[in-house]
This record gives C-alpha cells, sequence and structure tokens, in this order.
C-alpha cells in the first residue's frame, strides 16, 4: 500500500513539469518550464521594485488597504522603507529554490493559526505588480484547502503565509449574519514559483508575481490520511487532525517524497514528524509507529468506556466519543444540548499495576492504566510508542 502513495504523489508532481500553451485552434505544443531559480531571481527583482516605488495609501479600520504607486506629487514613504506595518520575510524552499517570501502584517490576529495543510475561510484580492486586480472576494469570506495536492488546491504561497497570521472572533446575530473582528490580515508579494508559474490563468499571463491583501476569518483543522483505491485517493484520516501530526508545532507538514517540489530540502524541512522513519510522514501515516495496529486502532476506547459509565464504583461521564481525543476536552459552552465532556486524551504506556504482581510485564500480562496515563503532559501516547502494544512472544 506504501508503493501505491509514492506513485500517487509522483504523479500529481509530474503534473507540474510542462505546461501547455495553444498555439492555434487546432494544435497544442508542449512548452518546457522556465528554470525556477532564474525565474526567482527576475521575480524578485521585480517585487523589491515593487516595494520600493509603492506606497500604503490607507488602511481602513476594517484592514482594507490601498497601496499606489509613488508619483512626484505624493512624496511617500515606500512599502519597504515605512515602519508602521511590519514587512516580513518568510524562507520557502521549493522547486531546489531558496525563495524569500515577503509579506506585510497589517494585523496578527487573535484567534488560531492554520496548518499549511488546513482549510480556510478567507477574504482576499489578488493584483499584478502593475495593479491589475485579476480577482477578489469581495470582502466575503471564502472557503479554501490550503494542502497543495487536493483538487482545486490554493497556490503554495497560501499555505505558506497564511500560517503566519490567526483568525479572529466571530459572532452571529439573530438574522444568522457572522461578523468576525480581530482576524489577522495582511498582504503577500508571491514570486511566481510560489503562484501559478507557466500556467496563465484568466487575468494572470504566465510567470507573474502575485500580490495579494488577504483576510484570514476562520479556520477547519484537516485529517489527510488516504487510502488508494482504483488509483484514486480517498481521504480517510486516522482520527488526529494535521495539525496535532505537527510535532514541532511550527504549522508546517511536507510530504518529502514529492522529489519535484522538494530535490533536496533543507534539514529544517526534515523534522521530527515521521515517528516509525518510513518515509511517510506521520499526517499522511495510517500506522504512525510502525507497529502493524493502525493509529485509527490504538486510540479507540474499550467499549465499556464510553458514555455514562462506573468507575470506582461511581458514575462516570468518559464521553461520548468512540476514539479518545489527543487531549482531554471540556464542554463547549456554545452548544448547550450537546456535552461535550471527553476527560481523557489519548494515553501513554499503562504505568498502573502488573497484572499478575508475579510474572513480568508481557502481552500476556499487561499493566493497567491509571488516571495520570491520560492525563499527564507531556507523556508518548501510544500510538507513537513503537514499544506498546506488547508484541506477542
Ligand atoms: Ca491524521
Ligand atoms: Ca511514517
Ligand atoms: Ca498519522
Ligand atoms: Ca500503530
Amino acid at each position: 500500500m506504501n508503493k501505491f502513495k509514492f506513485y500517487f504523489i509522483l504523479l500529481l508532481a509530474g503534473i507540474s513539469f510542462v505546461s501547455c500553451s495553444k498555439k492555434d485552434d487546432d494544435e497544442v505544443v508542449t512548452v518546457p518550464l522556465r528554470d525556477y531559480a532564474t525565474q526567482y531571481k527576475a521575480d524578485n527583482d521585480s517585487i523589491e521594485k515593487y516595494l520600493k516605488t509603492h506606497y500604503i495609501k490607507e488602511v481602513t479600520a476594517d484592514f482594507d488597504i490601498t497601496i499606489e504607486k509613488i508619483t512626484k506629487d505624493t512624496p511617500q514613504i515606500s512599502i519597504m522603507d515605512q515602519k508602521v506595518y511590519k514587512l516580513e520575510t518568510r524562507k520557502v524552499y521549493s522547486h531546489g529554490v531558496n525563495y524569500e517570501v515577503r509579506y506585510l502584517i497589517l494585523n496578527e490576529g487573535t484567534g488560531k493559526s492554520p496548518c499549511n495543510t488546513d482549510r480556510v475561510n478567507a477574504a482576499y484580492s489578488g493584483n499584478l505588480l502593475d495593479g491589475t486586480v485579476f480577482d477578489t472576494s469581495y470582502d466575503l469570506g471564502r472557503s479554501f484547502e490550503l494542502y497543495v495536492y487536493v483538487n482545486g488546491a490554493v497556490i503554495d504561497g497560501w499555505g505558506e503565509i497564511f500560517p503566519q497570521f490567526k483568525t479572529g472572533t466571530s459572532s452571529t446575530s439573530d438574522n444568522g449574519t457572522v461578523t468576525y473582528k480581530d482576524f489577522g490580515a495582511g498582504v503577500m508579494f508571491l514570486p511566481s514559483g510560489l503562484g501559478y508559474y507557466g500556467s496563465a490563468q484568466t487575468n494572470i499571463p504566465s510567470y507573474s508575481p502575485l500580490v495579494f491583501s488577504f483576510k484570514l476569518f476562520d479556520l477547519q483543522r484537516l485529517d489527510h490520511e488516504y487510502t488508494v483505491s482504483n488509483g484514486s485517493a480517498i481521504t480517510v484520516g486516522d482520527g488526529i487532525p494535521d495539525y496535532l501530526e505537527d510535532l514541532n508545532h511550527d504549522g508546517y507538514l511536507y510530504d518529502l517524497r514529492d522529489t519535484a517540489r522538494f530535490p533536496s530540502p533543507p534539514d529544517s524541512y526534515k523534522k521530527d514528524y515521521d515517528t516509525d522513519g518510513d518515509g511517510i510522514p506521520d499526517y499522511l501515516d495510517l500506522d504512525d509507529d510502525g507497529d502493524g495496529f493502525t493509529t485509527r486502532f490504538e486510540l479507540t476506547k474499550p467499549t465499556g468506556e464510553i458514555g455514562m459509565g462506573v468507575k470506582d464504583g461511581q458514575p462516570f461521564n468518559y464521553g461520548t466519543s468512540l476514539f479518545y481525543p489527543w487531549d482531554s476536552t471540556v464542554d463547549n459552552p456554545l452548544t448547550p444540548n450537546t456535552d461535550e465532556t471527553e476527560p481523557r486524551g489519548i494515553p501513554r504506556r499503562p504505568t498502573g499495576a502488573l497484572t499478575d504482581p508475579n510474572q513480568v510485564e508481557s502481552a500476556t500480562n499487561p499493566r493497567k492504566f491509571i488516571e495520570a496515563d491520560y492525563t499527564t503532559n507531556p507523556r508518548l501516547r501510544i500510538h507513537l510508542d513503537k514499544t506498546y502494544p506488547i508484541k506477542q512472544k
């Protein structure tokens, strides 16, 4: 099965090698893509020039930004030189190029940051460096999956920059209108290699650097493990959303088997999230610790520990889920008719008394779970513990 996953990735990666351009009505010619490093140099020069020749005319209280060209009559401070908003740089490795992507922080946001594989609800407006607006959501939030391998995925640059921002808070009025406050807002200046590169789009010529102003309203956590059936990937998840499989919590998950995107990734990309070292990152691995038991199986609760039950002779609410959450969770006050309380998270290897104290610990003589096994932090959760369950000898 692992092999199939690999070919699936290769197939997707292969699509990006060439672009098609239409020569006349009958003939479609295939043009090799330009060299990524050379193109980046040109794009970076254009973006730097843009940042030095344009200024921020206005940012409204709602973080709508107007950028205009500096003229003799408007001696303004350029985006590059102004100090009101932070102009940040993010290092991104892609297609063998070390990009330094510029983005402007208008507001960081107060909520949660998405991973580069999550779904976001965002408003945006995109323009070329000459100011042509090629697309806008007219300040309305739209839903986008940031993960680059799904059908209809957004451009790579979005997944790289959105995790640097946070969502805000929302409130719903009596007529159902949702209003967002304190959300993340910014502007990203993307080289074409993190945009559409050689594929021209409506109103976007091939190899265009792109400027996107955006607002990050909300996010949805996703769970991306998949199986392959008749050549198609079916996302099934393993019960642990991607962001919890991002073990160094930097907000970025990469599938380094995609050697077109990552021909020789830097050490910072070879992170600790392939627990069993089989090359499949945890966020795509159905058996994270490679012990032959799927993660889904390892975090399934015993049937006697679902819903109301008994513990130590007393009534005890074990929670309604069939699976342990990553950490114990409390009731959500916004859903008064449902009790979301899950008092126990995914346990570590049990540390209680041996079933038979006169025998050594083994598959047939396991230790009992104690309450601390479900709640101690930090703890090596059983689906990441290669020594558990104990194998039958
Ligand atoms: Ca998962
Ligand atoms: Ca793995
Ligand atoms: Ca996994
Ligand atoms: Ca396992």
